[in-house]
C-alpha cells in the first residue's frame, strides 16, 4: 500500500460514520495518503447531532474542551456561542469541519452498511451496503458511536398508540409543536431532563413516567466559562496537553481530599463549589474517594437530593424523583436547565412507575397498574444499546466465519476497546474497553483516530498488511477493564454502563474507567513495546510480542506511584532501628480496619520472658467460644509488632469469625534464628492450653501469618506436629517465606520495585540468620518433612518476590498428602493484600482466607465472610 489503491471499489480503508470520530478519522487517513470511502446512514455528518435533534438537546462537557483540537487554525476559525451548546450549533460546526477539510465527496450519505466480511486469502474486506454495493477495503473501521443504536422500546402495546409517537433519537427535522397538546414523556434520562422543560413551555399536560430517577445538576448555561478561555488564550497547547493526560479529557486538579474524612465545612464548601460550576468534571469530583466508597458518596448524594426537595414544592413529587436507588454517578450524571422546577408547573405531572409500572400503551395513551392516561402524543426517551448496539448490529464476519454478534454474545471482548482477536484490520473508535463515555469525548476521539492512524503508518512502513490482536492481550485487557471497575461502585447500578438497560444483554462494564490518562499511557506503552500483544503479517513473513499490557490491579498500581512520590529511602539502607520507627510511621496513616467485638491486650509467659499478644473477638453472633487462630505479623523478622499488622488481624477476625490472636515475637537482630520461630511454637501451645480462657473452642485452633511470620507460623505447624501436639486445624501462610534460596524465577521478576525487593529481603536474611542455617526447615520449612500437616491455605501474589516458593511450598505440601488451598492473589504485590481498606482489590482475596480458615473447623454456628 504505497500508493492509494484506485482500482474501482477499492479503497484502503472504509470509515463508517461521519460524526466526530469518523470525519476525524477520514481526515487522518487522508493525510497518510490512503484511498478512503466513508459510509453514513443519515443524510449528512454529525453522528449522534444528527438525529438527536430534540429540543433542549445539548453537550454536557463545556464547548472549550468539547471541540477538536488537532488543528490550531480550526480552533481559531471556530467559536462557541455558549458554555453547552445547542445540537444545531455542534451539527453547524460539523459541517464546518467537514467542509474545511473537504471530507464530504469522500462520504456516501443516507447509505447502510449491512455486513462486512474479512476474506483471509485476499487480507480484505468486503463491505455490503443497503444500497446492494459491494467495496473491498485493506481497513474496516467503524466510527459509528457509542450511543447511536436506539434501543426498542420495550413497553407492551408500543405499537398501538393512535396519536403522534417521537424518540428523542430520531427527531423529526422539522420539529414538533406540542402547543396545546396532551404530551407524555417515558425516560428521564440526559434526553428526557433536557426535553421535558421545552416540551413543558407549549404543551397543555405534560405527564412524565419516571422509571428511575436521576442525579441531575443545574447546567448553569451561559457564556463559555472565562477561565477556561483565558486559560487556552494563553497556551492552548499546554491546556490540549492537559487535557489529554487528565482522568476525563477536561483538565482538573485531581482532588485528595476524601469524604468520609473532611470536615462538615468542607464537604458543604466543596459540593457547594460543584453545583454552582454546574460541570460533570466538578460533582463527579467533589471527593477522591466519591465513586469508591459508598460513605462518602452518600454525602454528595444527599446533598442533591437536599436541592431536589429545596426546589420542587409538592413534597411526594419531591421524594419520587430524588434517586435512591444507585450511587451517584454510577450512572451517568445529567446537566439541566431548569428541569426540577418543571414539576412545579400546574399543568406537568409525575408518574412514579415505581408505584404504577406501566401495563401497556393503549390506543388513545397509557395504561398503568392504577390509571388510564389520554395522549396526544407520547415521547420515548428511553435510551439506547449503548456501545455495543451499533457494533454488532452491522453484521461483522471475521476469520472463519465467525461474526462479532457471536463473539461477544457474552459481553464484547477488546484489546484497548480498539480491536478484536479474530477481526484481522478491523479497528473500532471508542469502543467498549475505552474511556470513551466516561470521558470527553472529543479527546477520547482524537486519541483513538491519533493511535489508528499511527498504527497504520507504522505498518506501512514496516511492510506489515494485517494487525490483529492475540487472545492473551485480549483477555488480559478485558481483564484489568473489570478489575478498574470492581474497586468502584460502578458495577453496582442497573446502568447502561453494564448493559443493564437492554433487556438480555450480558452485564459487563462496557467502559474502561481507568482515565484518559492512564489509558493514553497503556496505549503508548503497548506501541513502544513494539506493539505488544499484537500481531503483524507481511509478505516478509510475521512478528508477534505476545503478553498482557496491564496485569497489576489498578489500585495497587496506585499505591506503588504514590508510595514513589514520597522518596522515601530504601529499607535495606537503614538501621533495624530507623526500619522501624519508618514502618511504625507510616502505619498511623492507614484505615483503622473493620470493627470487632472486643480487643484486649495480654502478655504470654514463654520459656525466653514474655511475648505480648492482641486479642480480637469478633462482634457478629453467636454469643460463646469461637475457634482461635494464632497469628504472627510480617516484617522479615526484624520488623512489626502488634500495631503494623493490627487492621488486617480486624480484618481477619472479622472474617472467619474466630478469635484471633496476634502474638509479637522476638525480633532480629537482637535475637537471631531461631528465637522467632520458638516463640512462635511457645505462642501455639499457651493458647491451646488457655483456649476457654480466651474464648477459643478446645481444640479448635489454627495459626495464620504473613511474610516472616506466616514463616514462623510454617515452622510452629512443624514442630507441632514433631512434638505431638498441640493439635493444630489448618494454617493460612499469606505470601509466606518457605525457603532462603532467592532464585527462583518470581526474584528475577519482581525483585525489584515492588516494596519488598531482593535487597530488602537479603537485608532481612542477613539479621536473621547465618548462612549456615538458613537450610534449617526451621528457617526454611520447605526443605522440612511435610507430612502429616494440617490443611493449609496459601497465598501467592503475581508480583511478590516469594511467589514461587509460595507455590512451591503449595506443592511439595500437596505430595505430601496435605490438603491445600492456594489463593493467587492476582495482580497483588507482598504487601498489598494485607493493606485492609486501602487497596481494594485485595478483598477478595482476604474474603477467601477468611473463608479457608472457616472451613478448618467443624462448628456449624461458625460464620463465614
Ligand atoms: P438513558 O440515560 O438510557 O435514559 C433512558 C431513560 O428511559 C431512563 O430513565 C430509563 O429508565 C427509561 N426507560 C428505558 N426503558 C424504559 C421502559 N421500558 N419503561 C420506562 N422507562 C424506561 O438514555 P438518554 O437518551 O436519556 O441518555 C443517553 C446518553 O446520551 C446520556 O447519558 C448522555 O451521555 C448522552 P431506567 O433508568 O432504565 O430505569
Amino acid at each position: 500500500m504505497n500508493k492509494p489503491t484506485s482500482i474501482p471499489g477499492q479503497f484502503d480503508a472504509v470509515v463508517v460514520g461521519a460524526g466526530f470520530s469518523g470525519l476525524y478519522m477520514l481526515y487522518r487517513l487522508r493525510q497518510l495518503g490512503l484511498s478512503v470511502k466513508g459510509f453514513d446512514s443519515a443524510g449528512d455528518v454529525g453522528g449522534t447531532w444528527y438525529w438527536n435533534r430534540y429540543p433542549g438537546a445539548r453537550c454536557d462537557i463545556a464547548t472549550p474542551d468539547y471541540t477538536y483540537s488537532f488543528d490550531p487554525e480550526l480552533e481559531k476559525e471556530w467559536t462557541w456561542s455558549e458554555k453547552y451548546a445547542t445540537q444545531p450549533e455542534i451539527l453547524d460546526y460539523l459541517r464546518f469541519v467537514a467542509d474545511r477539510y473537504g471530507l464530504r465527496p469522500d462520504i456516501e450519505f443516507s447509505t447502510t452498511v449491512t455486513s462486512a466480511r474479512w476474506d483471509e486469502q485476499e487480507k480484505r474486506w468486503t463491505i455490503t451496503t443497503g444500497r446492494g454495493e459491494e467495496i473491498r477495503c485493506r481497513y474496516y473501521i467503524m466510527a459509528t458511536g457509542c450511543l447511536s443504536m436506539p434501543k426498542s422500546p420495550d413497553i407492551e402495546g408500543v405499537g398501538r398508540f393512535g396519536g403522534q409517537v417521537y424518540f428523542t433519537s430520531r427527531w423529526p427535522h422539522e420539529g414538533v409543536d406540542f402547543t396545546g397538546q396532551r404530551v407524555a414523556v417515558i425516560g428521564t434520562g440526559s434526553s428526557g431532563i433536557q426535553v421535558i422543560p421545552l416540551i413543558a413551555r407549549q404543551a397543555s399536560q405534560l405527564t412524565v413516567f419516571q422509571r428511575t430517577p436521576n442525579f441531575s445538576i443545574p447546567a448553569h448555561n451561559g457564556p463559555a466559562p472565562a477561565d477556561r478561555l483565558k486559560q487556552l488564550d494563553e497556551d492552548r497547547d499546554g491546556y490540549r496537553h492537559a487535557a489529554r493526560w487528565s482522568r476525563i479529557g477536561v483538565p482538573n486538579e485531581p482532588t485528595d481530599v476524601l469524604g468520609v474524612t473532611a470536615s462538615e465545612a468542607v464537604r458543604r464548601e466543596r459540593f457547594e463549589a460543584a453545583w454552582r460550576q454546574g460541570e460533570l468534571v466538578g460533582i463527579v469530583s467533589v471527593f477522591a474517594d466519591q465513586l469508591l466508597n459508598p460513605a462518602s458518596n452518600d454525602i454528595v448524594a444527599e446533598m442533591i437530593r437536599e436541592k431536589v426537595r429545596s426546589i420542587v414544592k409538592d413534597s411526594e413529587t419531591a421524594e419520587a424523583l430524588c434517586p435512591k436507588d444507585h450511587y451517584f454517578g454510577t450512572k451517568r450524571p445529567c446537566l439541566d436547565t431548569g428541569y426540577f422546577d418543571t414539576y412545579n408547573l400546574p399543568h406537568v405531572r409525575l408518574v412514579d412507575l415505581r408505584k404504577q409500572p406501566i401495563v401497556s400503551i393503549t390506543e388513545d395513551g397509557i395504561e398503568t397498574a392504577d390509571e388510564s392516561f389520554g395522549f396526544d402524543a407520547i415521547v420515548y426517551a428511553t435510551g439506547f444499546d449503548a456501545m455495543t448496539g451499533a457494533l454488532v448490529a452491522a453484521d461483522v464476519t471475521g476469520r472463519d466465519g465467525l461474526s462479532l454478534k457471536e463473539k461477544w454474545a457474552a459481553g464484547p471482548s477488546t484489546y484497548l476497546g480498539l480491536m478484536t482477536a479474530g477481526f484481522p484490520n478491523f479497528f473500532m473508535l471508542t469502543g467498549p474497553g475505552s474511556p470513551s463515555v466516561l470521558s470527553n469525548m472529543a479527546v477520547s476521539i482524537e486519541q483513538h483516530v491519533d493511535w489508528v492512524a499511527g498504527c497504520l503508518k507504522d505498518m506501512r512502513e514496516e511492510g506489515f498488511e494485517t494487525i490483529e490482536p492475540t487472545e492473551l492481550a485480549e483477555s488480559g485487557w478485558n481483564q484489568h477493564v473489570q478489575d478498574c471497575a470492581a474497586i468502584t461502585l460502578m458495577p453496582t447500578a442497573n446502568s447502561w454502563y453494564m448493559g443493564a438497560n437492554v433487556p438480555g444483554k450480558p452485564r459487563v462494564f462496557l467502559p474502561y474507567i481507568g482515565g484518559v490518562d492512564g489509558y493514553r499511557q497503556a496505549c503508548d506503552d503497548v506501541v513502544g513495546q513494539g506493539y505488544l500483544g499484537f500481531r503483524l503479517t507481511g509478505p516478509d513473513g510475521a512478528r508477534c510480542r505476545d503478553g498482557v499490557i496491564r496485569s497489576m490491579q489498578p489500585d495497587v498500581a496506585m499505591v506503588l506511584e504514590l508510595i514513589a512520590t514520597l522518596g522515601l529511602p530504601p529499607m535495606e539502607t537503614l538501621s533495624a532501628a530507623d526500619a522501624r520507627a519508618l514502618m511504625a510511621a507510616t502505619a498511623e496513616t492507614r484505615p483503622p480496619g473493620p470493627e470487632v467485638g472486643e480487643v484486649t491486650d495480654g502478655v504470654i509467659p514463654v520459656p525466653a520472658g514474655e511475648l505480648p499478644y492482641r486479642l480480637y473477638r469478633p462482634a457478629a453472633p453467636p454469643e460463646g467460644p469461637r475457634p482461635l487462630v494464632v497469628y504472627f505479623h510480617g516484617g522479615g523478622w526484624v520488623l512489626g509488632n502488634l500495631d503494623s499488622d493490627d487492621p488486617l488481624c480486624r480484618d481477619l477476625c472479622a472474617r472467619s469469625g474466630s478469635v484471633v490472636v496476634s502474638v509479637n515475637y522476638r525480633h532480629a537482630p537482637e535475637a537471631r534464628f531461631p528465637a522467632a520461630a520458638l516463640d512462635a511454637f511457645a505462642a501455639v501451645q499457651w493458647v491451646d492450653a488457655n483456649a476457654i480462657e480466651l474464648g477459643g473452642i478446645p481444640g479448635q485452633l489454627a495459626v495464620a501469618g504473613w511474610s516472616a511470620g506466616a514463616n514462623i507460623a510454617a515452622v510452629a505447624c512443624q514442630l507441632a506436629r514433631d512434638a505431638g501436639g498441640p493439635h493444630i486445624s489448618g494454617q493460612v501462610l499469606i505470601c509466606p517465606v518457605v525457603d532462603s534460596d532467592m532464585t527462583r524465577l518470581s526474584y528475577d521478576e519482581n525483585g525489584d520495585g515492588y516494596i519488598l525487593t531482593t535487597p530488602l529481603m537479603r537485608w532481612f536474611w542477613d539479621h536473621y540468620a547465618d548462612p549456615a542455617d538458613r537450610g534449617d526447615p526451621r528457617a526454611a520449612p520447605l526443605r522440612g518433612d511435610l507430612r502429616g500437616l494440617p490443611a493449609t491455605c496459601i497465598v501467592a501474589a503475581d508480583f511478590d518476590p516469594l511467589r514461587d516458593e509460595g507455590v512451591a511450598y503449595a506443592r511439595a505440601l500437596e505430595g505430601a498428602g496435605v490438603p491445600v488451598r492456594l489463593a493467587r492473589a492476582r495482580g497483588h504485590t507482598h504487601t498489598s493484600v494485607t493493606m485492609v481498606g486501602v487497596v481494594i482489590s485485595g478483598a477478595p482475596v482476604r474474603a477467601e482466607i477468611g473463608q479457608a480458615l472457616s472451613d478448618f473447623f467443624p462448628a456449624p454456628n461458625h460464620k463465614s465472610s
